[in-house]
């Protein structure tokens, strides 16, 4: 019997159609989280979605859900995040979109029987942005924590936190999650491998520091009088990137986020604040990096700290796992098991329903840039798999339904 195949043609001209939306040529895309190219991309999804007779919900975040099936019973759901960073790629996020897109076209032309719901979904905010990363899926997970810190950061992006109780959705709206993605690294290339299998998502610690030093004239003060802010913030961002290495297993440790005020060049600089960003697949190596980071601080430097995010790491749901690795053996396509240190909408969905990622291989393991690149044979097949694996999953929750219908 013939396999079901994807239509690479049509996958293709979808990507770089929604990929127009907000492309700035060399500079790569911007579609930032909750931007007017976010939701023009969104729009554009939803049109699409509409086209295929799919019933269409937008929730009051933006999150938006085109549903193949009875509305009432438990979906599969599968899709990814259509914002990106700033300057980023074509494929993160988007690629995940429209591979969804392409396999629940391809099961309607196949005359698929809904009798498992599909769902395609694309969530808000997923890249680093006001409101936290993976915002509208965490929401949708019920994971959001409400502060007054947090509902004036909702308001200054036109949210109220009545929106934010809106979205939760229960566990049994869903079976499972499956989350087609790019791998952002280079194993997969590496090893010549072309589906990766994740086990379980990266956890992320992110500390805000404050460093205290007293701004003064650049040209008077002499070297040992000063009190540098940028100096010791930059022996501390050193010592991060020591206690990371010295770490080893699945942890790294970044300072991307830093301002140093009042950021003259004739001032000595008199305050520093950063962003440390930890992450690993367990989560007490990672916190005990964290104390090795803040008693570094306590004895060396003058610095505020706080906890500005805190993500555990989490496992991805094995029957998922064995479900992809069956479909990759019975396709002979090379596949590995493996630790995703990007984090993704599958990971917020792990606290309401059963889990699986697919990756497909990045080009250099190049990523949130614009010469992020996968080659289109390695797109077709992993939305095969994802394709098949769709199917083995909704023919495994058909016996569930028939077992508890017997019963
Ligand atoms: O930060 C991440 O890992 C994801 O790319 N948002
Ligand atoms: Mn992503
Ligand atoms: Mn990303």
């Amino acid at each position: 019997m013939t396999k079901l195949q994807i239509n690479i043609d049509r996958l293709k001209h979808n990507l770089l159609e929604v990929g127009q939306i907000a492309n700035s040529g060399e500079k790569g895309y911007t579609r930032l989280a909750y931007s007017k190219e976010e939701k023009a991309a969104i729009e554009w999804l939803k049109q699409k979605m509409i086209n295929l007779s799919l019933s269409v919900k937008q929730d009051r975040l933006g999150n938006t859900f085109g549903r193949l099936g009875d509305v009432d019973q438990p979906a599969i759901c599968f899709g990814s995040h259509l914002d990106t960073v700033p300057e980023g790629g074509l494929y993160d996020g988007a690629l995940g979109v429209i591979v969804g897109l392409e396999c629940i076209q391809t099961l309607i032309e196949s005359g698929y029987n809904p009798e498992i719901p599909l769902e395609l979904a694309t969530f808000v905010g997923e890249e680093a942005n006001p409101l936290g990363g993976t915002f509208g899926s965490r929401a949708v997970a019920g994971l959001v924590k409400h502060s007054n810190k947090f509902e004036k950061k909702l308001q200054s992006l036109n949210f109220t936190w009545d929106d934010v109780v809106s979205v939760i959705k229960k566990p049994t709206d869903y079976h499972c999650y499956l989350e087609l993605h790019i791998e952002q690294g280079a194993l997969l290339e590496t090893i010549d491998k072309k589906v990766g299998i994740v086990t379980s998502i990266a956890g992320i610690l992110r500390l805000s520091v404050r460093v205290n030093g007293k701004a003064s004239h650049s040209g008077t003060t002499p070297m040992k009088m000063r009190k540098d802010a940028l100096l010791d913030a930059a022996k501390l961002i050193q010592t991060v990137n020591n206690i990371a290495i010295d770490a080893g297993g699945n942890i790294v440790a970044t300072v991307g986020e830093i301002t140093a005020s009042p950021n003259l060049a004739n001032v000595v600089p008199g305050q520093v604040e950063l962003m440390i960003e930890i992450r690993g697949s367990n989560w007490e190596e990672m916190k005990t990096v964290e104390e090795k980071i803040r008693k570094w601080m306590l004895e060396n430097i003058d610095a505020e700290v706080a906890i500005a995010v805190e993500k555990q790491p989490n496992a991805l749901t094995e029957s998922i796992q064995k479900c992809i690795e069956e479909v990759c053996k019975s396709r002979n396509t090379a596949y590995k098991y493996m630790f995703s240190g990007a984090n993704h909408d599958a990971n917020s969905l792990t606290s309401i329903t059963d889990v699986g990622m697919i990756f497909v291989p990045s080009k250099a393991g190049l990523s949130h840039h614009p010469d992020e690149f996968t080659s289109w044979s390695d797109i077709e097949i992993g939305a095969n798999v994802m394709l098949e694996t769709l199917l083995k999953l909704s023919k495994k929750y058909e016996k569930v339904n028939m077992a508890v219908e017997k019963s």
